[in-house]
Parts: structure tokens; sequence; C-alpha cells
């Protein structure tokens, strides 16, 4: 049985998502980031840098922090999603969701969602930069029909909760219509819809 850590975000529903989409067992336990639970010392002790997602699994009571690290164990474990034989690319994929477009479309959450007003720098600056993160998703998406090629992986899955966010971002998705026709593929996945209602609370996926 897998224990998910998490608070409700974008970096939580991936691991919901890719849980659902293997049919693990699994429970989730609610950090609420809020209240700065990250920070408590059981939870510092498996989360180095505070932060959720996490996972324990309670098979070999391993546990893993790291999104990306994660669902490299899942799709190891599960034998799905994580072809031996595309390794190459969906760990490109993969790396450059966590180490880019989620970085980079935090941080425009932070200044055009959360903080209107505050920075003209900060929003004028992450606004450009998801219109760019579209328009690269766009262009790898116009020849193929999922980021690491013509099958859904844990790249995809890594991804799509963060474009869930779309209508945060403001970009217009609907413009971009290779990301759009990805979005309605992934968007229509049974296991999708339930991981994305990760605390069970009715969250539905935004529609473009
Ligand atoms: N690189 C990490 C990022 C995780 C992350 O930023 N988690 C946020 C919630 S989405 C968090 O725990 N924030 C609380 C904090 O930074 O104190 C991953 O992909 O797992």
């Amino acid at each position: 049985m897998i224990e998910l850590l998490t608070a409700d975000t974008p970096n939580g529903k991936k691991i919901s998502i890719m849980l659902e989409e293997i049919k693990f067992k699994y429970k989730v336990t609610k950090i609420n980031i809020f209240k700065e639970e990250q920070f408590k010392p059981d939870f510092k002790k498996i989360s180095p840098f505070s932060k959720t997602p996490v996972i324990i699994d309670h098979d070999n009571k391993k546990s893993l922090f790291e999104s990306g690290a994660i669902l490299m164990y899942l799709g190891e474990k599960s034998g799905k999603f994580y072809e031996k034989t595309n390794r190459l690319l969906i760990n490109q994929w993969l790396i450059g969701q966590v180490a880019y477009i989620g970085p980079m479309l935090g941080q425009h959450h932070q200044f055009h969602h959360y903080n209107p007003g505050k920075s003209k720098f900060g929003e004028n600056r992450y606004f450009k930069i998801a219109e760019r993160i579209y328009n690269e998703l766009d262009l790898r998406l116009a020849n193929v029909k999922f980021l690491a090629g013509e099958d859904y992986s844990i790249a995809d899955i890594a991804t799509f909760p963060w474009i869930a966010r779309h209508d945060w971002h403001d970009i217009g998705l609907k413009k971009f219509k290779n990301l759009s026709k990805w979005y309605k593929r992934i968007s229509s996945r049974d296991a999708v819809a339930k991981g994305y209602d990760l605390m069970k609370t009715g969250d539905k996926i935004p529609k473009i």
C-alpha cells in the first residue's frame, strides 16, 4: 500500500493521477502547507526540503520525496507509463517539467494569481515565461501525440496538472491547438479525473 503525503496542489495531483492510472492501493495523508505542517520534524525526516508530495511504500517501508523521482519509482514498480525502450525521451520531458515548467508556472501563480499588483516586473517576467512554455509544448505536440512520443507516459502525467491551472494563467489555452488536443485527450481518461480529485472534494478538471 502506498501512502501519499501531500497538499492539494499540481505536484500532489501528479502522484494521485499516477496511482489511479496504475491501480495501486493508496491512501492520502493531507499535509497543510498553509499551516506549515511541512516543517514538522517527522515530515522533514522523509522530506529534507520540507516539500510535498512524499510517498511511503508500506510494502517495503521505503519513503521517497521529489515528484519526478516518485513517478519514476511508481513507473518502475508497476511497469506502466515508463517504457524501458523510451526512457531517454521520457526522462528529458519529465525532468523538463520538474526543473522548468513547474517552477516557472509556480512563480507565475505567485505573481499573477495570488499577488497581482505587487510587482509589475515579476508579473511581466513570469507571464512571458508561461506564454513561452505554452508555445514550446504546443510546438512539441505538433508532431507527437504525447510529450515523449506516441505513448502516454509519466512525463504527461507530470505536466498535465500544471496545464490544468490554465484558468489561472490567462494565456489562452484555446489558442494553442496541439496543446489543447493533448489536454483534452488526457482529461478524458477516467483515472485522470479520479486522481485530479485528490482530496475527494469534488475537484473537477478545468475545461478549456
Ligand atoms: N520539486 C518538487 C517541488 C515540490 C513543491 O514545490 N511542493 C510545494 C507544494 S506544490 C510545497 O511543498 N511547498 C511548501 C514549501 O515550499 O514550504 C517536486 O516536484 O516534488
